[in-house]
């Protein structure tokens, strides 16, 4: 049972450690919200917010969220007591939509819930594996500086390079990482960039042997994915496409790919990604982890659910060092031979380091129980 008496929203700015651009834009810091989750026998639940500032991949921004979370979440959270946190799962689907504002309460619920069970999150979702594979997202950049970079991710173990691309970027680069790096485990994520006016351009990735093609189009360009997917041998991963159970089915009826980039912030949470999990294995779709830039925090979310067993290809849940000097959990996460460790403590496995906390923080707000009287009531 789960009693939330207080519940503390922290707004971060991070400076990230490399510029990170993709066809829809650079990021060179984040705008952070975490949300801390405090219960009266003394468990702690963190959760983070993965929108960015701009609605770029999502219509989601970091002020939606922020309003979100105040006036629709946090409310409902103190006012409610909750036997288990898919229980807060069903009780915001007559919201639409904000998936990534309801993720970042459920994550924090289910840190709660892992602790009050005496388990490490991981196998409180039911997942199996002790250490999960990794690979990484590199942004667009000069092609020098790109092929040094795959250079050290492929030396540090890497297991799958994954670059971004957009139209008139995209088949000079993967020729140069082909030549220089025959052998690796290659893929290209082109952030909904192309349209049917590409295809001749997506025809000839076909010939590179990448292990697939993420969201080459729009969100809602299902008959044009299908198609397209029809014509490659390449597998089409979908990303922004997917964010409900439904888009999931469609996707997997229509064959408009083989591959979804599951994020538990695009799709709502933990409780969806385990509903998206089952109906994966049920059809042959494989799972891979995506990543939204995250601090250790989301990061330690994304450690969890790749232990389950539908997850089957190596995540975007690069080390802690690749985006922040210092990131806020202790210990931070590392990577060794391409693969992380899953924690073997119980909740999400990772200390919040509250210096570093209040050091990147400019906004605190404080929600206690009784006192959200003045919010709008349900
Ligand atoms: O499309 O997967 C994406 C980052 C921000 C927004 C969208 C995406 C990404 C990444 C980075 O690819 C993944 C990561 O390293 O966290
Ligand atoms: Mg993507």
């Amino acid at each position: 049972m789960i009693e939330i008496e207080e519940v503390v929203l922290h707004r971060l700015q991070m400076p990230l450690q490399m510029r990170f651009e993709t066809s829809f834009g650079v990021q060179t810091d984040r705008d952070v919200i975490l949300a801390e989750l405090r219960v009266a026998d003394g468990w702690v639940g963190w959760g983070e917010s993965v929108a960015l500032r701009s609605p770029w991949y999502s219509e989601e921004t970091t002020d939606s969220v922020w309003d979100f979370l105040i006036n629709e979440a946090i409310p409902r959270i103190l006012e409610t007591t909750w036997d288990h946190p898919r229980e807060f799962t069903h009780a915001m689907q007559k919201i639409h939509g904000n998936f990534m504002a309801k993720f970042t309460v459920e994550g924090a619920l289910w840190d709660i819930w892992a602790q009050q069970q005496h388990q490490p999150l991981a196998r409180v979702l039911g997942g199996t594996k002790t250490r999960v594979a990794v690979g990484v997202s590199i942004g667009i950049k000069p092609l020098e500086d790109l092929l040094n970079e795959v250079g050290q991710y492929v030396e540090a173990g890497y297991q799958r390079i994954k670059i971004k691309v957009k139209p008139g970027w995209d088949l000079e680069p993967i020729q140069a990482i082909r030549r220089a790096f025959p052998a690796v485990s290659l893929m290209v994520d082109a952030n909904t960039a192309y349209g049917p006016e590409h295809l001749n351009i997506l025809r000839a990735f076909d010939d590179w042997n990448l292990l697939m093609i993420e969201q080459p189009f729009p969100a809602e360009a299902w008959e044009l994915s299908a198609h397209t997917q029809h014509l490659l041998k390449t597998p089409i991963c979908l990303d922004e496409s997917i964010c409900t159970l439904s888009d999931a089915r469609r996707a997997i009826e229509m064959k408009a790919c083989q591959i979804i980039n599951v994020k538990l912030g695009r799709i709502g949470g933990i409780q969806p990604a385990l509903d998206l999990a089952q109906l994966a294995e049920a059809h042959n779709v494989q799972l891979w982890c995506g990543g939204m830039l995250e601090t250790g925090i989301g990061r330690a979310f994304n450690i969890a659910i790749a232990t389950l067993s539908a997850f089957t290809l190596p995540g975007d849940t690069a080390a802690s060092q690749r985006y922040w000097k210092p990131d806020i959990i202790v210990p931070e996460v590392t990577v060794n031979a391409g693969y992380i460790t899953v924690p073997d403590i119980p909740g999400r496995g990772f200390e919040v380091n509250r210096e570093l906390v209040n050091r990147y923080q400019w906004v605190q707000r404080h929600f206690r129980q009784g006192q959200t009287g003045n919010f709008w009531r349900w």
